[in-house]
């Protein structure tokens, strides 16, 4: 293959700033692209349904912790729920809060129980689904009613009657009928009014220990790995149902499904979804949405809080079925899946491959700040892949780089490559060299030429 290579004198050289396009946006939009997502906040439990055109996202909102567990240890808080749009899965806006934990009739106003929630679309109506800690005990699943998805939503007075549990998800089945899960996996009908159980569900007696209680609807992973069950999501594709779960295989959550020809089973147990998170982080949670003909997978994990594996955030892959209908297994990448363009910030901590460089936060006191790439020794490289350079091809690189000693990084664009003499710095630095023309949809590759180590936060094309 042919190269292009200019070896570039820098011709620019400042304190690192945001690049032009971002600077422009309002603060509650983020461009990412990349996992995680949401930069703003923790976004757990991350529910995306497609509504208008747009990916709507509706997680749960953890916050450091305010509570204890009854073990003494820090618990899940979550006191509000947060709505994001977006077009393109890089830009998100957070449209705010939907529904706070103060404003539900029914629920302690101070419990910071407001888990993992859905929303769906039923006659030109909204209907958002969340699990409080009920005032009269226990968890029940209230539900808010709005005209459009990111709100404003009115709560309904009362939960749903006959829920005692977490974590709602409404199926709208070809059927007409629409059926919600919940908890470890029952599922039940619900009426046209979407607020009430339907009258026609069946009914079960269940024991705890000397206690004996009536449940509506049926244990939908009876029978089917499904220890520590949560979180149901569920869905029909191509005429079978899907019930989607996480469950404690060892000794942390996986994500697993089931299949059937009906939305109230019985299930079929087909496998895994995605594993366990190999950093320990003890759940994960999902949901499964075709935008624009691809299926993703929107899942979570803690990578803005590393020692608490409770302050979660959003993530999402592509996701694949076979010719029979079963899923292939998703594995969790840092690059996900937004489309970036070259004149965003690309951060190549986000890699798609790496030989040798490292990962580190940029600062341990707010993790939310990001990563940064670390290249110790010559060669190590990190590349990233699918940068738009578009039609009008950029003819500046600009790198974030410190290099205490000074340093030599190769930039690779496609069939461009450019080499960046990096002066000693102490402090984050734009080093801007020229670039050859490059357009289209390009993999970039970054590399360590010197002795001497480099620290980049990101690069940019303009
Ligand atoms: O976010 C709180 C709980 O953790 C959810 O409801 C579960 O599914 C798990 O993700």
């Amino acid at each position: 293959m042919k190269k292009i290579l200019v070896i570039a004198a820098v011709f620019g050289l400042a304190a690192c700033a945001q690049p032009q396009e971002e600077t422009q946006l309002p603060d509650n939009v983020m461009v990412t692209g990349t996992n995680p997502i949401i930069t703003n906040q923790f976004t757990a439990d991350p529910t995306a349904r497609v509504f208008n055109g747009k990916i709507y996202m509706y997680p749960s909102h953890d916050i450091p912790s305010v509570i204890t567990h009854h073990d003494g240890s820090a618990w899940f808080s979550m006191a509000d729920y947060h709505v994001f749009s977006s077009e393109d899965l890089t830009t998100w806006t957070d449209h705010g809060v939907i529904v706070t934990q103060e404003d539900v009739p029914w629920g302690r106003p101070d419990a910071y129980s407001m888990w993992a929630p859905d929303c769906v679309e039923r006659n030109g109506k909204y209907y958002f689904y969340f699990p409080n800690a009920s005032k009269t005990g226990g968890f029940a699943v209230g539900v808010a009613i709005a005209d459009k998805p990111e709100g404003p939503y009115e709560i309904q007075p009362e939960p749903i009657k006959g829920i005692n549990g977490i974590d709602p998800c409404v199926l709208q089945a070809s059927d007409g009928n629409a059926y919600i899960f919940w908890g470890n996996g029952r599922c039940a009908k619900l009426k046209e009014n979407m607020i009430e159980l339907a009258d026609d569900n069946p009914k079960e007696v269940m024991k705890w220990g000397p206690r004996e209680f009536e449940m509506v609807g049926v244990s939908c992973l009876k029978g089917l790995p499904s220890r520590q069950a949560e979180g149901p999501f569920a869905f029909e594709y191509n005429g079978n149902y899907y019930l989607t779960y996480p469950y404690v295989r060892e000794d942390t959550e996986v994500l697993a499904y089931a299949m059937s020809k009906n939305p109230m089973g019985p299930y079929e147990y087909k496998g895994l979804i995605m594993a366990e998170h190999e950093n320990g982080c003890w759940t994960n949670h999902h949901s499964i949405v075709n935008f624009k003909g691809q299926w993703y997978l929107f899942y979570h994990h803690n990578a803005f809080s590393p020692h608490f594996d409770k302050n979660r955030s959003a993530q999402i892959e592509k996701l694949y079925f076979n010719p029979d209908g079963t899923i292939q297994e998703v594995k969790p990448t840092l690059r996900g899946v937004g489309p970036i363009k070259a004149s965003q910030k690309v951060q190549i901590d986000r890699y798609s491959c790496i030989e040798g460089a490292a990962i580190e936060y940029l600062d341990t006191t707010d993790y939310f700040k990001g990563w940064k790439t670390v290249f110790a020794k010559a060669g190590d490289k990190v590349c990233f892949n699918e940068v738009n350079f578009g039609k009008k091809a950029p003819n500046t690189a600009v790198v974030c780089v410190k290099a205490d000693a000074g340093a030599q990084l190769e930039i690779a664009a496609g069939k461009a490559v450019v080499s960046v003499e990096v002066p000693e710095s102490q402090d984050w630095t734009e080093v801007a060299v020229p670039m050859p023309k490059v357009k289209g949809l390009q993999d970039i590759a970054v590399t360590l030429k010197s002795d001497t180590g480099a620290e980049v936060d990101w690069i940019t094309f303009k």
